[in-house]
């Protein structure tokens, strides 16, 4: 671990504290908050540069510090970060936030969920906003008939359904109007849709396309210039979103893109040297997207090589990395990887420094990175308040014990 002076509170105007709020409405309003840590990077000369493709935020100015902030949903509950709660309900049956609201007895259990989109109230967002000089991005991860299957949409299910009935996508742009509407200038991005899933087919991908095209004109309509927004790669990769929404058919449109190497057996094949290598190649793939074309932010990252944050998968479901879901590989145990870090290999919290950077180096070449999360109840690798304990996340997120990470 490095040591050194701790530069105690990170400089504003490059750090941006991120907020997932959960708000569930019991006794007590306040029952539940999730942060993430995430910083939004200006690259320094682009502004004097010739106007970018996309004229971007704002009608031309760089997405700085003070443009944007948070990502990730308001909301909605994953049971993997907070197990406890999923825990509290003594019924295995409940394992995303449809069949809590439909499952739960609310006067039994006092956990009736409240709402699902957004805290209308301004005390609740722009207050806190404005007082820490805070900008938020308000995703939509919660799509009727869920636009992934996940429990990040709330619903988990092996048959979403959102592109397969226009009606849904309707709804969803209605929804974003709406949004846009009551707290569009509370609100520095509105992100159109988190993570969906255009790996299932071409129909997706294309009612996907469609969907942002018309969201975004629906939005801009409604609001006018002032609100940036975000749309997603679909897992389809940056590339499959060339000269997407970029001007004039669009401005001030940013690209969020998740890198994550977790989810199939072939990326949890991947050494510790082999993980680093593939982020490096982010280094040229989204920088040359957003270079030419949209705005790009490493929306979502984090520490795990490893599916093994227990519910990862969903509640109740195994992970890859153990064999223990459903049709995997076995590529180790689990012991070691999650959990509480107090019994992690001097060997392993090295590597998780070392990914730490390389991610970060990746979001610094294009325009941001949002960590995912800030806590997690039982994954530290996950966390980054349990990295910043535990010495693999470094105080002042510009220290590098590896600079030049992916030139070397
Ligand atoms: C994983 O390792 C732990 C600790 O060494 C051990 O107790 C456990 O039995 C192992 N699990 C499997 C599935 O091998
Ligand atoms: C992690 O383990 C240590 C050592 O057993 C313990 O003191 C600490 O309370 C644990 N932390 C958490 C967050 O569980
Ligand atoms: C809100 C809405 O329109 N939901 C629809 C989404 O698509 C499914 C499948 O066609 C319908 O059953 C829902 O009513």
């Amino acid at each position: 671990m490095r040591s050194g002076p701790s530069k105690g509170l990170l400089p504003l105007g490059l750090i941006f504290f991120c907020l997932e709020a959960i708000f569930l409405l019991s006794g007590s309003p306040v029952a539940a908050r999730r942060q993430q840590q995430c910083k939004l990077q200006p690259r320094g000369n682009q502004v004097t540069l010739q106007a970018p493709t996309n004229t971007g935020i704002a009608g031309g100015a760089e997405p700085s510090a003070t443009a944007i902030a948070h990502s990730g949903g308001w909301l909605v509950l994953e049971p993997w970060i907070t197990p406890s709660l999923f825990q509290s309900t003594n019924n295995p049956n409940i394992v995303d936030e449809f069949t809590l609201g439909q499952l739960l007895d609310p006067e039994t259990a006092q956990i009736p969920i409240g709402y699902w989109s957004i805290p209308l109230d301004s005390s609740s967002t722009s207050g806190w906003a404005e007082k820490y000089d805070i900008n938020v991005i308000l995703d939509l991860h919660g799509a009727p008939g869920s636009q992934n299957g996940y429990d990040n949409s709330g619903q988990r299910t092996s048959n979403p359904v959102w592109a397969l009935n226009p009606s849904n996508v309707t709804r969803t742009v209605d929804t974003l109007r709406f949004l846009a509407n009551e707290v569009g200038d509370q609100i520095s991005v509105l992100e159109l849709l988190n993570e969906g899933a255009g790996f299932l087919g071409n129909n997706w991908a294309s009612v996907i396309r469609q969907f942002f095209s018309t969201a975004y004109g629906s939005v801009r309509s409604a609001v006018g210039n002032d609100l940036n927004m975000m749309i997603g790669d679909a897992f389809l990769g940056v590339s499959s979103w060339t000269d997407f929404l970029t001007a004039p058919q669009g401005t001030g449109v940013l690209m969020d893109f998740h890198e994550y190497q977790i989810f199939s057996d072939l990326e949890l094949d991947r050494t510790f040297d082999e993980h680093i290598s593939f982020a490096c190649t982010y280094m040229q793939s989204l920088g040359s997207f957003a270079a030419g074309n949209l705005w790009t932010v490493v929306g979502e990252w984090s520490n795990a090589v490893t599916d093994c944050a227990p519910w990862l998968n969903g509640r109740n479901t195994g992970a890859r990395w153990d064999g223990s879901f459903p049709g995997s590989q076995t590529h180790g145990n689990c012991t070691g990887f999650t959990g509480n870090y107090t019994g992690w290999t001097q060997d392993y919290k090295d590597f998780l420094r070392k990914y730490w950077e390389v991610q970060v180096e990746v979001g610094e070449n294009v325009n941001g990175w949002i960590f995912w999360t800030w806590k997690a109840e039982n994954a530290d690798e996950w966390s980054y308040q349990r990295g910043l304990q535990g010495g693999w996340i470094p105080q002042d997120p510009t220290d590098r014990m590896y600079p030049g990470i992916c030139s070397s």
